[in-house]
């Protein structure tokens, strides 16, 4: 059940209703709702620390502008959870992020007040500018656009694309920096530093300071303020900063750096800046965390902390006591450190996914081998191409799902050059509460169009590390690792490395009725299963065939000799992945077997916990029970 909003929040069920609200009402109304916020997100976990940040900008935005026909875009969309409370989602707001509930992320079918669709970052000045140039183009002369982007995100280079390409244009567009001054770990990164700087020049701010002063004491500027502002900057980009404004460098008119808790000065600037035509930005400053101790302590803890107490903030260990298996991502942290160690050429690169994916620890060890490149999927990959061009193995970290954005650099950059990268994927499979925008359910079809692609994806702990040895050997050419996040289902996994020979599966249980074939982790759900069936007296083979590229031949022949019923299972989707090889195998040579394949169907898959929707999409071990069982009747 919802918790209890406040007295004001209470009432609000739409941007109409906090409309009618004065503006000294606001601040209470913005306590309401990040109360409201740690209320819920403390016993359902969530991106906690950057929406407590934006609460305030949140409420200002609504306030000033006419969502929804004007449009708002949440770069992100993590941040986004002051706006889907105001936005008529108080109510299903303790449903966030789970199975059948409303989304962590913005959705354009889940609101109309959800303009457009987030969840990997950088894309919302692209979106925006688009939607000002249809309103334009449509003749909707009014209508705002506001994309409203972190100084993280603002790292990404569709950002710099956005800016590049919306600054010569006369387009109707807000760009709100979010600057907290971190990402998920520290912000990284030249513009970083650039944003630091503005946000702490004391002069600089001064001057600012006055010119609000006077562009809100005077509204007789009115349409003329364009050009005072213009002047003005003008004034302070040689006077005061003697440096260019990276964003004026950009034709935006620039505007801030400005407080952004202060949601009755947020207001103000904003309706000035309604008035404004073209292209313009607003940087304001907002603490990641605000308002809860511990997370503005410590943000990055607090990004997506899991269960916590609501009055002390302390995050509350829901893991059970016993012996618990090591996270797939600690064994890659541990592992690259042990092989760094041994082999000097070896690097790590992660695109500010330091702490998620655990290259942070290597960071902290081998600061000049370990390398986070700021929110930049494309170019981690081409940096790593650079670095294997020259000698160096790279170990390139990206989540399977971010990723799918640097696709065209891991063909055209890494394959087609036959360069010895590393990719390990984290992530892959389904993900859970995240939703569609953060499963990694493409990567093994993505990555098997690409030639001379290795494909590993292992089982367990023991073989994620046992891979990530044999992919550092010498060879050329790029190498993919994938798995999932969460926990493995070892207890001893740190043993004395082994190289895996590339391309070869191993049979991991005997049977005679059918052979269950799985890649990666699903071995585990097929072993489970087949214990099961041997009961009903069904004895099945299982088959763990850890490369899907190259795929061992000489095993699939002997299977394809002597079994007639064949499932293949696999944490993706079922378009062009695991199955689809199988079945390309047994067409090329003639084999007469039946041939079931698991996986997730042709969609973007639901959020919900894993083990939900491995169900859901029966592939958990009583789904390869099901279809087993009913294979073996036709
Ligand atoms: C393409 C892509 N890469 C990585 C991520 C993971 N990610 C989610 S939020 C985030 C940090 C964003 O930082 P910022 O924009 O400053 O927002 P803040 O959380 O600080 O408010 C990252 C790296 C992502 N969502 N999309």
């Amino acid at each position: 059940m919802s918790p209890d909003a406040g007295t004001l929040l209470s009432k609000i069920n739409s941007p109409a209703d906090l409309r009618k609200l004065s503006e000294e009402q606001l601040p209470q109304v913005c306590e309401e709702i990040r109360n409201f916020i740690i209320d819920v997100v403390s016993v359902n976990p969530g991106h906690l620390s950057s929406s407590l940040g934006t609460v305030e900008l949140t409420v200002a935005i609504h306030y000033v502008f006419e969502t929804p026909s004007d449009k708002l875009i949440w770069d992100v969309g993590h941040q986004a959870y002051a706006h889907k409370i105001l936005t008529g989602r108080k109510d299903r707001f303790y449903t966030l992020r789970k199975f059948d509930g409303i989304s962590g992320f913005p959705k354009i079918k889940e609101s109309e007040y959800d303009a457009f669709g987030t969840g990997h970052s950088s894309t919302s000045i692209s979106a925006a500018f688009g939607m000002a140039v249809a309103s334009s183009l449509l003749k909707n002369n009014g209508s705002q656009h506001i994309a409203v982007i972190g100084d993280g995100s603002m790292t990404g280079g569709m950002a710099m694309e956005a800016l590049n390409n919306a600054g010569v244009s006369n387009a109707n567009l807000l760009v709100i920096l979010n600057d907290n001054n971190i990402a998920i770990d520290k912000n990284v990164g030249a513009i970083k530093e650039y944003l630091l700087g503005i946000a702490t020049s004391r002069s600089y701010n001064r001057f600012k300071d006055l010119v609000w002063k006077i562009l809100g004491g005077n509204k007789r500027y009115g349409a003329n303020s364009r050009s005072i502002v213009k002047q003005i900057g003008n004034a302070v980009k040689s006077t005061i900063l003697k440096k260019s404004n990276l964003f004026e460098a950009f034709k935006f008119r620039y505007f801030g750096p400005t407080d952004g808790h202060d949601v009755i000065h947020l207001v103000k600037i904003l309706r000035d800046l309604k008035r404004i035509p073209g292209p313009k930005i607003l940087h304001t400053i907002t603490v990641k965390g605000k308002g809860l101790t511990n997370a503005e302590k410590e943000p990055t803890t607090y990004h997506s902390p899991g269960i916590f107490d609501k009055n002390t903030g302390e995050i509350i260990n829901t893991e059970c006591t016993e012996k618990l298996s090591p996270k797939f991502q600690n064994v890659f942290g541990k592992t690259i450190i042990e092989l760094a160690g041994m082999n000097k050429r070896i690097v790590g690169i992660t695109p500010a996914m330091a702490t998620g994916c655990s290259l942070n620890m290597m960071m902290q060890l081998m600061p000049d081998r370990a390398f986070d490149v700021g929110i930049a999927e494309q170019h981690a990959v081409t940096f790593a191409a650079g670095l294997a061009a020259q000698g160096m193995i790279p170990f390139c970290n990206i989540y399977s799902t971010f990723m799918q954005r640097a696709l065209d650099q891991v063909i055209h950059d890494v394959a087609l050059q036959k360069l010895h990268v590393v990719f390990c994927l984290d992530r892959g499979g389904l993900v859970g509460e995240d939703g569609a925008t953060h499963h990694g359910t493409f990567d093994l079809a993505y990555m098997r169009m690409i030639p001379d692609m290795v494909i590993a994806a292992p089982m367990n702990e023991l073989e994620l590390r046992n891979m990530m040895y044999t992919a550092q050997q010498d060879r050329t050419g790029p190498f993919s690792i994938r798995y999932p996040r969460g926990r493995g289902f070892l207890e001893e996994w740190k043993l004395p490395f082994d190289a895996i020979e590339v391309g070869k599966a191993e049979q991991i249980r005997k049977g005679d009725d059918v052979a269950i074939l799985t890649i990666g982790i699903t071995g585990n759900f097929a072993v489970e299963a087949a214990i099961h069936l041997e009961k009903e007296g069904i004895t099945s083979a299982v088959f763990n065939m850890r490369f899907l590229k190259p795929l061992d031949e000489v095993i699939l022949h002997e299977i394809f000799g002597k079994y007639k019923k064949i499932v293949t299972v696999e944490d993706g989707t079922i378009v062009g992945g695991f199955g689809s090889a199988v079945l390309e195998f047994k067409n090329q040579h003639n084999y007469s077997a039946r041939i079931q394949i698991l996986g997730i169907p042709d969609l973007f898959a639901a959020q919900g916990s894993p083990e939900e929707l491995y169900r859901l999409y029966g592939y958990d071990s009583e789904g390869i029970v099901r279809t087993v069982q009913k294979f073996m009747s036709l």
